[in-house]
């Protein structure tokens, strides 16, 4: 039998983490043979109820789940921990501004950051969910040095995930039978999902999305909004904020990252640029990505046309303003 991982996950007692945690421990995220060992952090004021987050993962007698850790001290949480999922962060509220929001954010990421290097397992690989997303997990890697700048990454899968989901409501087809949709950029509304690569599984073989939807003007209008609100349609219909398909898709991004993606499917990851399409180095920036062994690699020589480009440059534009303001915020 293989040894247990240890799994982090912080804001675990919030809504992402109570849907999150079971996937887990399930064997969602790591496959159905990985005992794992959950480590749930939160603050002070929520650690009754991450206490009974503990109590129900003992009531559901999971087989996987080898010990649960439930804890307000992030020394504790981080200790030993081979996967990351930072979703605990400040949100924003009416009437803040953005300025406080981040710096905010930016302090927790900073003391986690610290944590993290000094006490989780060598290589272990992080991902971090909370808003903004791409940003706060610059300043983990800022601050987290000795950490490997490619196990730093943002969850952009569940846009992804969105941009199938629309598509195959639009083409009536199964959502397995589509692919290689892209989402560049920033995890906000000025993300672009990108369809120019994607294709559809046909009895006749692999057909591109353009040439099936054969509608520019949606593929370059209302599906581009649609993916990009759709949080905002969540909460509106909800009252609360996406929180299964968040922790789904979180599961979905650790899980190729670790076992690796399908031969001829990418995904999209944010990760640190190299620059690759021109993008500035040293943003975290959501790209296509393959994975094996371990490793994500930035799926390269794919063709840019000029809408796209420029949606690529706002969308960077935006996080190197993010970055800006992220950094006027560090004392
Ligand atoms: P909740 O407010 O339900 O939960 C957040 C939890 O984090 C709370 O329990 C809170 O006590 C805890 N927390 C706050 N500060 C902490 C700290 N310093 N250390 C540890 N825990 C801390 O929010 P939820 O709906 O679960 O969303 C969590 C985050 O995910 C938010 O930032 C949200 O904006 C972000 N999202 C990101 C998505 C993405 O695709 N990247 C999509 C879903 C979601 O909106």
């Amino acid at each position: 039998a293989k040894d247990p991982v240890r799994v982090l996950v912080t804001g675990a007692a919030g809504q992402i983490g109570y849907a999150l945690v079971p996937m887990i421990a399930r064997g969602v995220m790591l496959g159905p043979d990985q005992p794992v060992i959950l480590h749930m952090l939160d603050i002070p004021p929520a650690a009754e109820a991450l206490n009974g987050v503990k109590m129900e993962l003992v009531d559901a007698a999971f087989p996987l789940l080898k010990g649960v850790i439930a804890t307000t001290d992030v020394v504790e949480a981080c200790t030993g921990v081979s996967i990351a999922v930072m979703v605990g962060g400040f949100p924003r509220k009416e009437g803040m501004e953005r300025k406080d929001v981040m710096s905010k954010n930016v302090s927790i990421y900073k003391s986690q950051a610290s944590a993290l290097e000094q006490h989780a397992a060598a290589n272990c690989k992080v991902l971090v969910v909370a808003n903004p997303a791409n940003t706060n997990a610059l300043i983990l890697k800022e601050y987290a040095p000795s950490i490997p700048e490619k196990n730093i990454t943002c969850l952009t899968r569940l846009d992804h995930n969105r941009a199938l989901g629309q598509i195959s409501e639009r083409l009536n087809v199964q959502v397995s039978d589509v692919k290689n949709v892209i989402i560049w950029g920033n995890h906000s509304s000025t993300q672009y999902p990108d369809v120019s690569h994607a294709i559809v599984k046909t009895e006749s073989g692999e057909k591109p999305v353009p040439e099936l939807v054969s509608d520019d003007a949606w593929l370059r209008g209302e599906f581009i909004t649609t993916v990009q609100q759709r949080g905002a349609a969540i909460i509106k219909a909800r009252k609360l904020s996406s929180a299964l398909s968040a922790a789904s898709s979180a599961c979905d991004h650790i899980r190729d990252w670790v076992l690796g993606t399908p031969e001829g499917t990418f995904v999209s990851m944010g990760v640190y640029s190299d620059g690759s399409y021109n993008v500035p180095a040293g943003l975290i920036y959501s790209f296509p990505v393959t994975c094996r062994d371990g490793q994500w690699t930035i799926v390269q020589g794919l063709s840019v046309d000029e809408f796209s480009r420029k949606k690529l440059d706002a969308t960077a534009a935006e996080l190197t303003e993010e970055k800006a303001l992220a950094y006027s915020c560090l004392t």
